[in-house]
């Protein structure tokens, strides 16, 4: 096999040829829906050869049958054009011309669900990156923009819905039981925000009245069944256009804005023009059948979708590799949004807990990669943690940096400047550079650079000279394809905390800045003097979490207590907390390994879990996240060489001697927050919620009689997936088999019915910690409501047992492996996007002892040997490279 070759954006170069029209007919049939396309298409001036010589006309297209092609009206001779299994050729067109090719496709054989496919009886797209080109041939890339009208045919009473981009203009019946319906969309724009939807689908419809007083008409299109599910999205959206003419001063451009839920898709949703496509998973929604959580990645995914409108479609992305100019900024823009709608401190912790966990596993990785790669094999391999949230930090860091208003000041001008355009990261920089005055030439190192970087923070004290130094060494380690760093501007937002507890004023260089302040790190090393410092105080550094990197400072267990309790950032609160519990599972791991299982954990963490508990009230969100011990994932990042058996032990040994000390005030924290009255999606209920079901899992990592008690009762009364799903997940996970086996039972009989309730079944069972989990992983693979060809039982099955059930994926006898393995090779076949996606724990590794690093690669070199796609291809090579 030939191997694929890398791009480079080295090598980019503007196209030769501008779409000015396209117009697409699209006569719908499962197996064979015929695509007629009439480009008018320009040569762009600077690419003529000649006075009337034109360079070729090169359109990309993939698993297409051509049926015919035809300029101006003349239809083509076979030997008047080149055709290849990716692209259609032609030579010598006239300088203006109209192109009209006609192909036939089959949606419901494509299971890569990428173009036009079948999901569940109806017809819908995915285009983003490249798979418009499955659909028709095409100059696929963002920099060729156009408007497009589309008309689709279909039958009608299997198809009564018939939606596309733009707003509807014309619509009737047709012979043989078809209509049609056409679709206008104004605004240029590329193809891959191209969109189509047929199916027989009903509508929850409301308005919007923009600030500029036009109506808009809002349309969420589901499946009859769940229409009792879509009132969070709607309010989401809804706050969504409110908060982005409020904060980014961003209206919407169009009459219609609809959203559809479809049951198989690859990632969370899709931001195409006036038409976005959800993932069922990322828009219903009601309490009986989602949890908290759900409801909180409805209204964040909604909004990122809807905020694409500006920062993506409106503005879009010159070519791939500058994919986080859209994905960066719409991230920190939902992030900021759901902070607004929710608790701001907890979002944070939340974010951050995620980056540091995924993101920076991922930049420490095979497949590590700058926010802007230089190269790629295969695009969609580059929707990752690191363009999306890595590259939110980025924004962040540019917001933070310039403050709300220049902040402000330069997103209008980068809107305005580049407005109907395909942009690059230069012209976002370039207009919050013009709007501040500030130069990002450095900073522009943080696109460029993989890697996390790492800080060493040490402080010294002069009580002779009443001084305190604080130093800031930063490294970053050699990345694949990248051994040089140069150093980063790294913002260090800090304070300086006095004995009791206040942040002391701070005076640098004989400048007073207040109680706290932002220390612009731009060099390997840099010390920085605060004067008139009369005891010595504790340093809180890295407030709010300023930059992406990891902190090292050589805290006491004392002083993080002290921290917990006193610092004046609510994230540093959580912060300290969660560094002493780490160092007080490092103690439990190192007993663990010396086979000291009698080890107590230290008494400094009970004293802080005993403060929490019984001090003063401090708001339900952020306790819940302090009662929160370090994830196992984010545990093994901080170690040298990954012991998932000690960490596993250590979290459940701390978890059970924290429950068995502080038995009395678990139990009551648990009456204190169960609520009565009528379930709302609130932040305040939601607090009470996870605040209860914490306590909850505290007392049943004991097995305690009460907390049993408890769980059965919280299952019984079943108010709310939230909590139906807490006190199923811990009784499921108990050693009491005779108590969790029935009641998964009685679940799956009432939601078989519902694949988004099914897949919660798949994951609480898959996370089991008992070693048998391996056979129900297996057996669960033949279960009836599991599909292959769906990305969210993928997801729900093996992906949460992969990524979630460390132990067991784990095992010392590779069996965990080994069906991770035989699952990749059946999806590089169906699937290979979610195929490159759900191997990833396998490319990991080098993390590991050598006994499993072995197996692992043992694994890797089997897949090897398979005909691979191009995105199993890239990851794996990576991975074994
Ligand atoms: N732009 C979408 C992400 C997305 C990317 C690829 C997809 O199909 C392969 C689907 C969606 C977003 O950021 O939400
Ligand atoms: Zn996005």
């Amino acid at each position: 096999m030939s191997q694929p070759a890398a791009i480079h954006l080295a090598d980019y170069q503007a196209p030769a040829w501008q779409v000015l029209e396209t117009r697409l007919t699209f006569e719908l049939e499962p197996s064979a829906t015929r695509v007629t396309t009439v480009l008018t298409l320009e040569c762009n001036p600077d690419a003529a050869i000649g006075s009337d010589a034109t360079p070729p006309l090169v359109l990309n297209g993939e698993h297409l049958t051509l049926e015919r092609v035809s300029v101006d009206g003349r239809v083509l001779a076979s030997d008047e054009f080149t055709i290849s299994e990716t692209h259609l050729t032609l030579d010598g067109l006239p300088a203006r011309c109209e192109l009209e090719t006609v192909v036939v496709i089959d949606p419901a054989a494509n299971t890569a669900l990428e173009g036009l496919y079948v999901s569940s009886g109806m017809f819908c797209t995915q285009c983003e990156a490249e798979g418009f080109r499955r659909i028709t041939y095409y100059p696929d890339r963002p920099d060729v923009m156009s408007v497009f009208t589309t008309t689709v045919i279909g039958d009608k009473a299997h198809y009564p819905i018939l939606l596309s981009n733009g707003n509807p203009v014309e619509r009737g019946e047709l012979e043989g039981g078809r209509h049609f319906v056409t679709w206008q969309d104004p605004h240029l724009k590329p193809c891959y925000l191209f969109a189509l939807v047929a199916g027989d689908l009903v509508k929850h419809a409301d308005s919007f009245t923009t600030m500029s007083g036009r109506d808009v008409a809002l349309e969420i299109w589901v499946e009859p069944e769940n229409l009792d599910k879509t009132q969070h999205a709607m309010t989401s959206l809804k706050a969504s256009m409110k908060w982005d003419e409020e904060v980014y001063g961003r209206e919407y451009d169009l009459d219609i804005f609809m959203i559809v839920a479809v049951n198989d898709f690859n990632m969370g949703a899709m931001e195409n023009k006036g038409l976005n496509i959800f993932n069922s998973s990322c828009v219903l929604a009601n309490h009986d059948t989602a949890t908290d959580a759900a409801f909180q990645r409805v209204e964040g995914v909604v909004a990122h979708e809807y905020f694409h409108n500006w920062s993506g479609n409106r503005v879009t992305c010159r070519d791939w590799f500058q994919l986080s100019l859209k994905e960066g900024f719409t991230v920190y823009r939902d992030q900021s949004f759901s902070a607004d709608m929710n608790s701001a401190p907890v979002k944070r912790i939340e974010d951050v807990a995620m980056l540091r966990t995924a993101q920076f596993a991922e930049d420490a990785g095979p497949t590590a990669h700058p926010v802007r790669p230089a190269s790629y094999i295969e695009i969609s391999n580059f929707y990752t943690l690191t363009i999306y949230e890595k590259g939110s930090e980025v924004v962040r860091m540019v917001a933070n940096l310039l403050g709300k208003e220049a902040f402000r000041r330069g997103s209008d001008l980068y809107f305005a400047q580049n407005d109907g355009r395909a942009a690059t990261i230069e012209d976002f920089i370039s207009a919050m550079s013009e709007a501040s005055g500030r130069d990002f030439t450095q900073f522009m190192r943080w696109y460029a650079q993989a890697g996390t970087p790492e800080v060493a923070a040490s402080g010294v004290f002069d009580a002779t000279a009443k001084t305190y130094t604080l130093t800031l060494r930063q490294t970053t380690a050699p990345t694949p394809g990248q051994n040089e760093k140069l150093p980063l501007v790294i913002p260090v937002r800090m304070g300086l905390v006095s004995a009791d507890g206040h942040d002391l004023p701070l005076v640098l260089e004989g400048a007073s800045l207040g109680s706290e302040s932002v220390l612009e790190l731009t060099e390997a090393e840099q010390s920085f003097v605060f004067t008139g410092i009369e005891h010595a105080p504790v340093p809180s550094l890295l407030r709010g979490f300023s930059a992406p990197v990891k902190l090292g400072f050589d805290y006491s267990r004392e002083q993080l207590a002290f921290l917990m309790q006193h610092d004046s950032d609510g994230f540093n609160r959580w912060e300290c907390g969660q560094r002493l519990a780490l160092a007080a599972l490092e103690d439990l791991m190192a007993a663990f390994q010396r086979g000291d299982k009698q080890a107590h954990l230290d008494e400094r963490l009970l004293a802080a879990y005993r403060f929490l508990l019984t001090g003063e009230p401090t708001d339900r969100a952020v306790l819940a996240e302090m009662l929160t011990l370090p994830s196992e994932a984010y545990i093994a990042e901080q170690q040298a060489v990954v012991d998932v058996d000690a960490i596993h032990w250590a979290r459940k040994t701390a978890k059970a001697q924290l429950a068995t000390v502080l038995r009395e005030e678990f139990v009551a924290l648990y009456h204190a927050n169960e609520q009565q009255g009528e379930y709302a999606p609130t932040f305040e209920q939601m607090a009470r919620r996870s605040l209860k079901n914490a306590a909850l899992s505290y007392l049943m990592g004991i097995e305690d009689k009460e907390g049993m008690r408890l769980a059965q009762a919280q299952l019984a009364a079943a108010h709310n997936m939230t909590d139906v799903r807490a006190a199923l997940t811990l009784l499921v996970h108990s050693s009491r088999t005779e108590l969790g086996n029935p009641a998964l039972k009685a679940f799956a009989e009432r939601w078989s019915h519902d694949p988004l309730v099914m897949d919660q079944w798949f994951a609480i069972q898959v996370t089991r910690p008992q070693a048998d989990v391996l056979d129900r992983v297996r057996f669960l693979m033949e279960h009836p409501a599991f599909s292959l060809t769906n990305p969210n039982k993928v997801r729900a099955l093996i992906g949460t047992f992969a990524g979630q059930n460390r132990v067991n994926f784990h095992r010392i006898d590779g069996e965990g492996y080994r069906l991770l393995a035989d699952v990749v090779i059946e999806l590089n076949r169906l699937n290979p996007d979610i195929a490159a996606r759900i191997i990833t724990p396998l490319t990991r590794f080098k993390r590991f002892d050598a006994a499993r690093q072995a197996l692992m690669k043992t694994e890797l070199e089997r897949i090897r040997n398979e005909k691979l796609s191009r995105n199993v291809y890239e990851v794996v090579e990576k991975a074994l490279a």
